[in-house]
């Protein structure tokens, strides 16, 4: 029987969410919209089964197919990244990230990451997650003036603590990432180096951003961002750290991978392998730069004054509206965004000075700059006017004709 006739209410709340996802703008830089093959494979009977274990060595018997998906995924992981290892059992970020800690410390050891306020993830060791509960976490931030990293700042940091790992790759931070400078920091104070490329992992596969390969010693990613696949993750390392990863994904800290998405992941690596994927990670970085002009222009204060990736941070500072409110106006006008901190926010990440907006999802419908001139004046007028309910009408009915001219899903 199919999802309509055994269950009419989560069909309908799905079909609600299809036009949703179709009628509105979707500017959150950690969203895309993946295509109907990653979605088939995600949806496939592949959800039936128990893999346990690696190709040719798993725990339960009737995996000579799931094997052959599994070592299909590996394959194209290591040949699109270019990478000597690939382990594709990670369900997240977050569970990745676990299995990198597992991998290389030890509860109670000290490592390193970027503050969350200035664009860390919540697993590079806040104090509410397992990462800040269960290791010592220090932090860096970013400069109070230029908003940017601080190389010299960050070696003497961790000269000063000596982390056993240090970690680089954030979810709010629009400048690419000097990844040879943390290798050299690190092989001066004997860090261990992981690199967490969620958020641009598309745009390294699509060479419109460097590559960590060369310089970590482990590289997690989700791949439902700019990577444009399921929503699932994985990790990748040199060949000598492949079996401390494995290990540490299974049985350290998984039981059965979930094969559905492991080959949906698989259908992501086919499709970013693409000549038009290279495009597409291009345009991505061209409309944010477009976007962030604009904003500018209009007369929004961008963190950091630009962006070099899909990403790009706002200060609501100035304009006197939080980023809670802003969020809330501009999903009113079928602007989907999302609040966050900024650097030296002071205020909480509930409610936050700043908003925050990625290119990755619009660029996967086919808009270019014009779309992102239009769309970047609009959320002007919004933030500056969040109360404005005729214009915020005006604004969704505009949005609406927009998604029209460049539809997602039928
Ligand atoms: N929640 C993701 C983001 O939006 O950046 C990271 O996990």
């Amino acid at each position: 029987m199919s999802l309509k006739q055994t269950d009419g209410a989560i069909y309908e709340l799905i079909e609600k969410e299809k036009e949703y996802q179709n009628n509105t703008l979707r500017l959150i830089a950690s969203e895309n919209y993946t295509s109907n093959a990653v979605m088939e494979a995600t949806g496939s009977i592949l959800t039936n089964k128990y893999a346990e274990g690696y190709p040719n060595k798993r725990y339960y018997a009737g995996n000579k197919y799931v094997d052959e998906i599994e070592l299909l995924a590996i394959e194209r992981a290591k040949k699109l990244f270019k990478v000597g290892h690939a382990n594709v059992q990670s369900h997240s970020g977050s569970s990745a990230n676990i299995a990198a800690f597992f991998a290389f410390l030890e509860p109670g050891d000290k490592f390193m990451g970027l503050d969350l306020p200035h664009g860390g993830h919540l697993t590079h060791g806040s104090h509410v997650n397992f990462s800040g509960k269960w290791f010592n976490a220090v932090h860096y931030s970013v400069d109070k003036e230029t908003e940017a990293l601080d190389y010299d700042d960050i070696r003497k940091k961790a000269i000063e603590e000596k982390p056993k790992l240090i970690i680089c790759g954030y979810t709010a931070y629009p400048l690419i990432i000097d990844f040879k400078e943390f290798r050299s920091i690190c092989d001066e104070t004997g860090a261990v180096l992981m690199t967490d490329i969620s958020h641009f992992a598309g745009l390294v596969a699509g060479e419109a951003y460097p590559s960590p390969v060369q310089y970590a010693d482990i590289i997690t990613t989700t791949t439902h961002k700019t990577l444009r696949g399921p929503r699932s993750a994985m990790i990748m390392c040199p060949e000598e750290n492949a079996k401390t990863i494995d290990k540490s994904v299974f049985p350290g800290t998984q039981g059965g991978p979930l094969e559905h998405c492991i080959a949906a992941k698989a259908v992501c690596f086919h499709e970013a392998m693409q000549p038009d994927f290279k495009e597409y990670a291009k345009q991505v970085v061209m409309n944010a730069k477009v976007f962030a002009d604009e904003l500018a222009t209009k007369g929004l204060r961008i963190v950091t004054g630009k962006t070099e990736t899909h990403l790009i941070l706002v200060d609501l500072t100035q304009k006197g509206v939080t980023g809670k409110d802003a969020q809330m106006a501009l999903e009113e006008a079928g602007i989907i965004t999302n609040k966050n901190t900024i650097p030296f926010d002071t205020k909480s990440p509930f409610i936050t000075s700043g908003l925050r907006f990625g290119t990755a999802a619009l660029t996967t419908r086919g808009m270019k700059e014009d779309e992102m001139k239009w769309i970047a004046d609009n959320v002007v007028k919004i933030i500056e006017n969040p109360n404005d309910n005729e214009m915020k009408v005006k604004i969704r009915n505009e949005v609406k004709e927009i998604c029209d001219r460049f539809p997602v899903y039928k």
